[in-house]
């Protein structure tokens, strides 16, 4: 069959380097396999990275909620929509430490900041730079998502011990220009090559079921796999549909085409810690089974994303039971 000689051809699942050259050819092309024959591929990609079945788990704050300038399609937290969510100021120090303890203690390895910002100001980037040492200082991976950042401000969140940077493309170019109209794609490319620049590790990737088409997915993942270096995370969001947001009444995606995306993800990206980020809870639990097989290793663990609702902590411990996937044991600093 053409289709699956083309990226037969085209694999670096056989432990070769990951290949950055990618075409939206051959992106296709993987998204074309036979469903078995994606998750084989994937699969092979994945043992050679991930031997042991183990699952890095991530908990999220969102240390100041809502009344952003940007007009994300998504987003329950612009202020250009009606979601009725109450805003929030940024969050006192001590207050992300109590949560940072807690989310250690219930076995998360990485924390992740979350912020409504177009762009953090000084004052701001002083304040979370306070609240990155100290949670690095429990012993946790730190994370922060605040929006734009320039070569300087990335430097001084290195400086304060930030281990990863969460900036993701969304979609596809071609579609981005549908769902933001007020940050440019462009500088979304900025801001990842200066936390590159900066020494940081990339976490990247995008948001499914916002009534793109498969050519959107394909070119949001080559994009991905083609930066300078392929982002050591990539979480694949799918889509929360919030009330009062334009994308609220969107299609949800078939969740065989989720998997695929993720399967292909990961045959891109073999090395990268593939996070199936929001939109778990309206996923079956096989489901989302399927998808830890397709090459998923990473999720958002605790009741709450930012904003939205996340399966129970006790639900997901008893789903990575049944399935007999281990949490990964933290790094230490
Ligand atoms: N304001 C910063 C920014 O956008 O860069 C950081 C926070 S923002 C909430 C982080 C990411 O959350 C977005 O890039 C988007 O991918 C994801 N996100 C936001 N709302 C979502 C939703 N309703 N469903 C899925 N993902 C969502
Ligand atoms: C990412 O890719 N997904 C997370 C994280 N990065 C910051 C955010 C998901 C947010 C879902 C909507 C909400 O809870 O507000
Ligand atoms: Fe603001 Fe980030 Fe939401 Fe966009 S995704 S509206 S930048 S909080």
């Amino acid at each position: 069959m053409k289709h699956t000689n083309a990226a037969e051809s085209l694999d670096s699942a056989a432990g070769g380097p990951p290949r950055h050259e990618w075409t939206a050819e051959d992106v296709a092309a993987l998204f074309e396999l036979p469903f078995p024959l994606l998750l084989d591929r994937a699969r092979a990609a994945h043992l050679v990275h991930f031997p042991v079945p183990e699952m890095q788990i991530s908990t999220l704050l969102s240390i100041k909620t809502g009344a952003c300038p940007e007009d994300c399609a998504y987003c329950p937290q612009s202020v250009h929509f009606d979601t009725g969510l109450a805003p929030e100021k940024l969050m006192p120090l001590e207050a992300v430490v109590a949560a940072a303890e807690t989310a250690k203690a219930r076995g998360a390895t990485r924390f992740c900041m979350g912020a409504a910002y177009r762009k953090p100001r000084p004052h701001e980037i002083a304040r979370i730079s306070q609240m990155i040492s100290a949670v690095a200082a429990l012993g946790l991976e730190t994370c922060c998502t605040l929006g734009t950042l320039d070569a300087d401000q990335a430097r001084q969140l290195k400086d304060a011990g930030l281990d990863y940077y969460n900036h993701n493309l969304d979609t596809s170019e071609r579609y981005y220009a549908e769902i933001i109209t007020t940050r440019p794609f462009a500088e979304r490319l900025e801001t990842l090559a200066e936390v590159r620049a900066a020494g940081l590790k990339v976490c990247c990737g995008g948001i499914v079921g916002m009534g793109e088409t498969r050519e959107d997915r394909i070119e949001l993942l080559r994009q991905l796999a083609t930066l300078p270096s392929p982002p050591e995370s990539v979480p694949i969001n799918h889509l929360v549909r919030v009330p009062g947001t334009p994308l609220a009444d969107a299609e949800p995606l078939d969740p065989i085409e989720f998997v695929r995306t993720v399967a292909v993800a990961r045959v891109l990206m073999p090395a990268s810690r593939i996070r199936l980020s929001a939109g778990r809870s309206a996923l079956s639990d096989e489901a989302q089974a399927l998808a830890f097989y397709a090459g998923a290793n990473s999720i958002f663990y605790g009741e709450q994303l930012l904003t939205t609702p996340n399966p129970e902590a006790d639900q997901d411990r008893a789903l990575l039971g049944r399935l007999g996937i281990t949490a990964e044991a933290a790094v230490g600093h």
